[in-house]
């Protein structure tokens, strides 16, 4: 896979020389360049941004200088991607479909924003242009983003992780549910015990128990999670706890909230 960033903090992304995506360069899985957009101005000041036309905070970066880096940088077939918190969030989804690209480029941003003639025009071209927010918070740059990104992509791509099962694990663990929690040595810390199950070898038991705590995380902090599984997937131990925390499974298969007793608890 082939990866170009263009920012005017190149070192922002130094980062990427380590840890994984460092590794998959080395071995020649990934072709990743930086490149810093004051490379393309003109101007004696090396100019990449001016003030909002209709008036406004802040500077808008120049759609000419972001032209004349990317018409250099993408080439046929590129997915465009602008790192910006006006995007769709991206998702494990984006990641697992980005993943399969041949060559992606990343154009880091200002907080402001680059001139939507940009998107646009590289749109109009024909090329898969994504305009992508990594959450709902407010960054200075485009630079975090497209690290995070880049660092959930670039795990994906063959060859990369250094432990394959655990991607295989990942893909059919418990579908749209968070993860059960782990527990390693010693078995007691801090006096706080391993749940004995764990040490007791009964594997069919273990697996009910780390469904089960999984189902329960994903209740207590990620509802909405619960309420998106399909109910005709889930069996009667799950429908079984899944009441006791609340959801009833309707007939035509949603995971729906129960309504909450006013005297629940009174008595
Ligand atoms: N999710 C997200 C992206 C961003 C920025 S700021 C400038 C470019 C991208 N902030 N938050």
């Amino acid at each position: 896979m082939r990866i170009d960033v263009v920012t005017i903090f190149p070192e922002y992304l130094a980062a990427l020389d380590l840890s994984l995506v460092g590794k998959a360069r080395q071995r020649g899985l990934l072709d990743l360049r930086v490149h810093d957009l004051r490379d393309w101005t003109t101007d004696r000041h090396r100019t990449v941004d001016d003030t909002p036309f209709g008036g406004g905070a802040g500077m808008v970066m120049r759609p000419d200088v972001w032209g004349r880096a990317l018409d250099e940088v993408l080439g046929a077939g590129a997915t465009l991607i602008l790192p910006t918190p006006s995007g769709e969030v991206f998702t494990q989804r984006h990641a697992d479909e980005l993943a399969t690209a041949e060559h992606l480029v990343f154009a880091c941003g200002r907080y402001e924003g680059i001139d939507a003639r940009v998107a646009e025009h590289y749109r109009a071209t024909g090329l898969d242009v994504r305009e992508l927010s990594i959450g709902d918070y407010v960054l200075n740059g485009g630079e975090v983003a497209a690290l995070v990104m880049i660092e959930a992509v670039g795990r994906l791509v063959p060859g990369m992780v250094g432990n394959p099962e655990s991607l295989v694990e990942e893909s059919h663990g418990a579908a749209g549910l968070l993860e059960y929690p782990v527990y390693t040595k010693p078995p007691r810390w801090q006096e706080i015990d391993v749940p004995d199950l764990l040490l007791s070898g009964h594997h069919a038991r273990i697996d009910r128990w780390r469904r089960d705590e999984a189902l329960r995380r994903t209740a207590g902090r990620r509802p909405e999670m619960i309420a998106a599984l399909d109910g005709t997937a889930l069996d009667k131990h799950d429908v079984a706890l899944l009441a006791e925390l609340g959801w009833t499974v309707s007939d035509d298969g949603r995971v729906v909230a129960a309504p909450r007793d006013p005297d629940a608890g009174t008595g």
